[in-house]
Order: structure tokens, then C-alpha cells, then sequence
């Protein structure tokens, strides 16, 4: 009796000695509900850190922006609030225009370019995210965005007017100068912001259109594939070096293996989610043409006024990616 006391005890003494040297748990905020295939993907870049630490490393994903609101989780990130986070890469185009590329209208509109994009940003985005004390772990593209509406629209002129949800800064943009009326509205409340009239219309993933059930409050998705932002995770510099050798190993692996992944679930999205659309009463059209030479204008204007702001770095990179 007291033996066996004593061993539990001493057993307990040194497991929680383990557990005070080394355990440490990482809340990460997320803008995105939990359905949202980066969301999933975020969620077995959690479990992969886990198994590979033997949870010494515990991320707890808080999503749907539940922790922090999107637009706030750069800004917790860096000052150190949390360690981890994810966000659209683009919104940081506010501190740098630089930033949203990957943003511009019909700059790359399929997967091979978005990917060579995302290889002709990701140095200059390193350099720039390091002054900010920040380290990227892993980018993955959104499906190509298409344009959600309660009408046929067959050319700019049928935007003309329409209460526009965006997302950031270039779509609200890209609304104006489409003669559209933007708003910006998060994903979480995409449902309500239609249902009570605030929007009626949206350019955005078939991935997001599905996860908001689009087909409650709209009918027309016309396959504009107009860009491919892309979300990207983030840790705080001093978090991550606080981390042993072998635990900031396990990090950067899951991370290399989430963004493979991540990409590969983007691609299989743009189809699956297109035809859940169309199941659920959609009316999936391909753009007339003279849509897409109207909207193509807007992209070329904007991408002149993006070289302007982005400086010699937006030059840089636009050459990398054009090579
Ligand atoms: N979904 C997110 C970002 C891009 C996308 O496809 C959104 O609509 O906010």
C-alpha cells in the first residue's frame, strides 16, 4: 500500500515534471467556420504537430473568427497575443500593397499560375512579414472566385447598382469601378447579411458559395474565375524560436505537408463544390464574352494603379512571376 504510494506518486512527480518543462498548448485563431476545407486542413496541421511532438506542442484551432475577428488576427499575431494564426494574405495589402498581389483581378486565374505566383511572392513576403516579426509556415490558394448573383448577368453594365458583399480592399475596388455598391462582410455572416437584404451580391470561391448555402438567397454563378488569394498561417518569430530544435522541426514539416495538401483540396474543391452548387438549384454559366472583356478592363486599370503603389518591390515581383 505504501509502496505503491510512493511509486504513484513518484511517477506523477516526474510526469509532471515533463509536462512543466516542455508541454505548451498554441491557441490559433481563424477566420473561417470549421466546414471550410482550410479550416479542416488547419485542423490536421494541429494533429500532425501533436503526434510528431508526442503533445509537446498542442495547437487549439479557435475558428470562424471566435477568438479574434479576422481583420484583428495579423495584428495578435505579431503583437505576441497569440503565437499562431491564419488570415486572407490580402488584407495585409492595408500595410503594404505589395501584399495583394495574389488579389489582382485576372493577374493568375488557374492553379499553375496561382502556384507560380504564389513562388514569385513568397520571398518578398517572407522579407516583409520578418520586419514585421512575423514567419510564414505554409500559403494555400482559395478556388478560382466566381461571381454570385440573383440574375443573369451578361455584362458590367447588369452590376450596375448591386449591394456587393467584399472581402478586402481590391474587391471593394473592383466593385466601384464595376458600377457596384460594395460592402464588406465576413464569411460567418455571408447568410444574414443576404437574408436581411444588406447584399445581394458576391464574388467569392464555389468552396465559400456552398459553405454559406448561396442557393438560399441566390441563383447565378457565373465561372468568371477572376484570381486565387490565398490564405496564409503565420507564427510570431519569438513563439516559434522559444520552441526546441526538434519541436520547431515537427512545426515547419506539418507545415510544408499542410500547404501540399491544402492545394490539392483547393483543386478538388473548385470542381465538387461547383456541382453541389448546381445540385442545390444554382444556375452554373460559363461569362459572355463581353462580361469578360469589361471586367478584364477593370483588372488592367487596376493592376496599373497596384504597379504604382507596390513600388519597385510590386515590379520585382510581377517580373518573377511573368518570366
Ligand atoms: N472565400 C473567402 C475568401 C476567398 C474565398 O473564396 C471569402 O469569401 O471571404
Amino acid at each position: 500500500m505504501f509502496v505503491s504510494r510512493y511509486l504513484g506518486g513518484a511517477v506523477a512527480a516526474l510526469a509532471g515534471l515533463a509536462v512543466q518543462v516542455q508541454a505548451e498548448t498554441w491557441d490559433m485563431p481563424t477566420p473561417y467556420p470549421d466546414a471550410t476545407f482550410h479550416t479542416v486542413n488547419i485542423n490536421e496541421f494541429a494533429k500532425d504537430v501533436s503526434a510528431a511532438t508526442d503533445g509537446n506542442l498542442e495547437i487549439k484551432v479557435h475558428s470562424a473568427g471566435s477568438l479574434f475577428k479576422h481583420p484583428e488576427i495579423s495584428k495578435a499575431v505579431r503583437s505576441g497575443q497569440v503565437p499562431i494564426g491564419e488570415f486572407f494574405l490580402s488584407l495585409l495589402a492595408n500595410d503594404n500593397a505589395v501584399f495583394g498581389a495574389d488579389s489582382m483581378p485576372f493577374l493568375a486565374t488557374n492553379y499553375e499560375d496561382a502556384e507560380r505566383l504564389w513562388a514569385a511572392q513568397k520571398d518578398v513576403i517572407d522579407g516583409l512579414l520578418d520586419e514585421q516579426g512575423l514567419m510564414a509556415l505554409y500559403a494555400v490558394a482559395w478556388p478560382p472566385q466566381g461571381l454570385y448573383t440573383t440574375k443573369e448577368i451578361a455584362s458590367v453594365d447588369d452590376l450596375a447598382g448591386l449591394k456587393f458583399r467584399t472581402y478586402n480592399a481590391t474587391l471593394e475596388e473592383f466593385a466601384n469601378l464595376s458600377g457596384a455598391a460594395p460592402t464588406q462582410v465576413e464569411v460567418p455572416d455571408i447568410p444574414q447579411a443576404f437574408s436581411t437584404g444588406r447584399v445581394e451580391a458576391m464574388i467569392t470561391s464555389p468552396s465559400t458559395g456552398v459553405n454559406s448555402k448561396a442557393w438560399d438567397f441566390l441563383s447565378h454563378y457565373t465561372n468568371i474565375q477572376a484570381w486565387l488569394p490565398k490564405n496564409i498561417v503565420v507564427v510570431n518569430k519569438r513563439s516559434f524560436r522559444r520552441l526546441d530544435d526538434a519541436t520547431q522541426t515537427a512545426v515547419l514539416d506539418a507545415a510544408a505537408a499542410a500547404e501540399a495538401r491544402g492545394w490539392d483540396m483547393s483543386r478538388a474543391e473548385t470542381e465538387a463544390q461547383t456541382a453541389v452548387l448546381a445540385e442545390n438549384g444554382i444556375t452554373v454559366v460559363e461569362p459572355s464574352d463581353e462580361l469578360m472583356t469589361g471586367l478584364r478592363e477593370i483588372g488592367a486599370q487596376m493592376l496599373e494603379s497596384w504597379k504604382t503603389d507596390a513600388g519597385e518591390t510590386g515590379e520585382a515581383l510581377l517580373n518573377a512571376y511573368q518570366q
